[in-house]
């Protein structure tokens, strides 16, 4: 997926020198005009509002070949007399991003800035006006009273070229197509009934992970449990996927790594979306387009095996995604046609949705209760007194009758203090509107700090210590509706897949607590377990969870898969 901000800084450097002729040629334009600051911001929202926003490949692409012309629009465009939600002050070309390039972590950066600013904060990253929010007035002033104003994505060049263009779920404009995937998906792919179909997937898959586990406690061994956690999260969704036991597996993995990786390299390309100069500098659309190729060749064998199996009546299992899919594609009763191209959209979108997500949530969950010795006890006791003398895995119709509040607390917390998407995805202002007293031009591009907001002393009492007490007889939950809390966003563009992504790693997070206790190498402290986040749209922990697992409640697995 597209991490632009994260990556911004390394790119900056190679930019500047890139970009140092424009920036200069800007600046006297600018300067002769005798505009400060303030001036530039209206400066560049005038040539957006000149060329229009719907087609930002224009802007500078057409300027930079005809310096008259572009002249000619900034002196004879009158500003309209918008009045923009505050900021800090920018710079020609980066606009504010030489603010947040102090910390890779641009939602810390927008954080401090907000401090200054206010919850309804004006930003440009390169060209694109961009708005912060960080209250919880705010975030419902976007996701609920404006909804539909907001119901786009920001996207182009890059995400455009895995989406296929936008026709898919995450980066889709709002629109017909759009409305009709994300029905789709809510109730065909990810509603409870669905989610429930890959139980026996997950308990096989606890069940491998256990063994792995158990194996390495029995030798005495330390493990990485956060690439372990990794590893059966993406190992239990490829099968949600495509099915069990398909020989493309590693391959697909593989392909949709790849993909994502690519995704983020290319996220300047956003930033500076009419740059031509630039996106012709970059081999990297090239590349991207190869592996888009790639993952298409690959998704397009499983789309050929799974059609062929299901010409057979081949039934051996419940249906996966891209069964659901061809499924649906043969019987036609949908208003739009589910191209291929659709389905392979769609199943890139659930993998870098659905994925890291889980993975990370259930690290932090480890993490946080390895940092907390006494909320381990807690949720440990809890888990063991309910399957108490249990030796094989745990199931999901016993964890759902054993109602274990008090690890669902854990999970809330984790979720509020590493909100997993920290920033939600960006989406895209369709009309100028008006958001508590301020303008928001048409084509902005809007993040919801949520992250910030989950740590705000205001709505939170401690919020830098994990509390998961705090979520004990309150309501307070990720529905959408407590705007302090939205780790799963709100609104038309709300997660679908919360389901789903909590279901993956519930039975995990019970499994590892009821069978193993957790201890740190030796010399590390409950304190000093690092708890930075790495840089990316997905809040991942920064460097391994090192830990040596004892076997507490015996393991031993009966009718293990292979
Ligand atoms: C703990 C796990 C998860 C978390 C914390 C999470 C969080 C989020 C967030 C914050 C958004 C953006 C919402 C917004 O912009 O308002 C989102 C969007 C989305 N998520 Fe999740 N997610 C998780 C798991 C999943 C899973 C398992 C799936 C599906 C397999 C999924 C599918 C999606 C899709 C398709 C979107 C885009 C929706 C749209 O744009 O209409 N997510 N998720
Ligand atoms: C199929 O789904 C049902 C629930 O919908 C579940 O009871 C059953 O165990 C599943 N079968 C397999 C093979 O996963
Ligand atoms: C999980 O899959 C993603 C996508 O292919 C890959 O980047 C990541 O390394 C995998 N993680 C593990 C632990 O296998
Ligand atoms: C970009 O590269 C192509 C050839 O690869 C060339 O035809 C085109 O003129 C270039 N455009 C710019 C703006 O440099
Ligand atoms: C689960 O437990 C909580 C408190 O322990 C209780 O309030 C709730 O009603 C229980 N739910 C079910 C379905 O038993
Ligand atoms: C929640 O309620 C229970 C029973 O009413 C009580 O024992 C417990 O201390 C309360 N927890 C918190 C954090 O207030
Ligand atoms: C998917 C999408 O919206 N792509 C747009 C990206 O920007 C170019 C112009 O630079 C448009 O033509 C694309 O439609």
């Amino acid at each position: 997926m597209d991490e632009w901000c994260g990556l911004m800084g390394c790119w900056l450097c190679g930019l500047y020198s890139v970009l140092a002729m424009l920036v200069v040629a800007r600046l006297l334009v600018v300067t002769a005009r005798g505009h400060n600051g303030e001036g530039i911001e209206h400066t560049q929202f005038s040539r957006h509002s000149h060329h229009g926003q719907g087609a930002p490949g224009r802007g500078r692409g057409a300027g930079a070949r005809h310096p008259l012309k572009l002249i000619k629009c900034l002196l004879v465009t009158k500003p309209k007399k918008l009045k923009l939600p505050p900021g800090p002050w920018t710079l020609p070309l980066i606009g504010s991003m030489h603010h947040l390039v102090s910390n890779p972590l641009p939602y810390r950066a927008m954080r401090d800035l907000a401090h200054k600013h206010g919850p309804l904060m004006m930003l440009w990253l390169g060209e694109v006006p961009t708005v912060v929010v960080s209250s919880p007035e705010a975030a419902q002033a976007i996701t609920k009273t404006h909804d539909i104003t907001f119901a786009d994505r920001h996207m182009n060049s890059t995400v455009g070229i895995f989406t296929f263009n936008g026709m898919d779920l995450i980066f889709g404009s709002y629109g017909e197509q759009w409305r009709q995937l994300r029905k789709l998906s809510v109730q065909e792919l990810l509603s409870a009934a669905r989610v429930q179909s890959f139980q026996r997937i997950r308990e096989e898959e606890v069940g491998r992970f256990m063994q792995s586990l158990a194996t390495s406690a029995t030798a005495g061994t330390a493990v990485d449990l956060s690439k372990m956690i990794a590893s059966f999260v993406n190992d239990t969704f490829v099968r949600e996927s495509i099915g069990s036991r398909c020989k493309y597996q590693d391959e697909y993995l593989d392909a949709l790594g790849t993909a994502m990786r690519m995704a983020a390299e290319l996220s300047v390309a956003n930033i500076f979306p009419s740059s031509r100069l630039l996106q012709n500098l970059s081999t990297a659309l090239r590349r991207a387009m190869a592996c888009r190729d790639w993952m298409a060749h690959i998704i397009g064998q499983i789309i050929r095996e799974t059609k062929e199996a299901m010409d057979r009546a081949d039934k051996t299992s419940n249906e996966s995604f891209i069964s659901v899919l061809l499924r649906l594609q043969k019987e036609a009763s949908l208003p739009i046609e589910l191209t291929d191209h659709i389905v392979m959209a769609l199943m890139i979108d659930l993998f870098s949705a659905g994925s890291d997500s889980a993975s990370t949530t259930l690290t932090w969950c480890m993490t946080e209760l390895i940092r907390y010795p006494a909320t381990m006890a807690r949720a440990q006791s809890e888990v063991r007194e309910a399957f108490k003398g249990k030796t094989t895995t745990i199931t999901e119709d016993e964890l759902a009758r054993a109602n274990l509040s008090y690890l669902k607390c854990v999970a809330k917390e984790a979720l509020r203090l590493h909100c997993p998407v920290p920033l939600l995805l960006p989406r895209k202002c369709r009309e100028t509107c008006q958001v508590m007293g301020y303008d928001i031009p048409k084509g902005t591009c809007v993040f919801v700090n949520v992250w910030a907001i989950c740590r705000d002393a205001k709505y939170w009492e401690d919020p830098e210590e994990f509390r998961p007490e705090r979520f004990e007889n309150s309501s307070l939950d990720y529905k959408g509706t407590d705007y302090e809390f939205l780790p799963f966003g709100s609104g038309r563009r709300m997660c679908p897949g919360g389901n789903l992504g909590l279901a993956n790693m519930e039975l995990a997070l019970a499994s590892l607590l009821y069978h193993f206790d957790w201890k740190l190498p030796s010399g590390v402290e409950p304190k000093n377990v690092d708890v930075c986040e790495a840089p990316g749209l997905v809040a991942k922990k920064n460097t391994g969870l090192v830990l040596h697992p004892v076997v507490s409640r015996v393991f031993a697995p009966v009718n293990m898969p292979n």
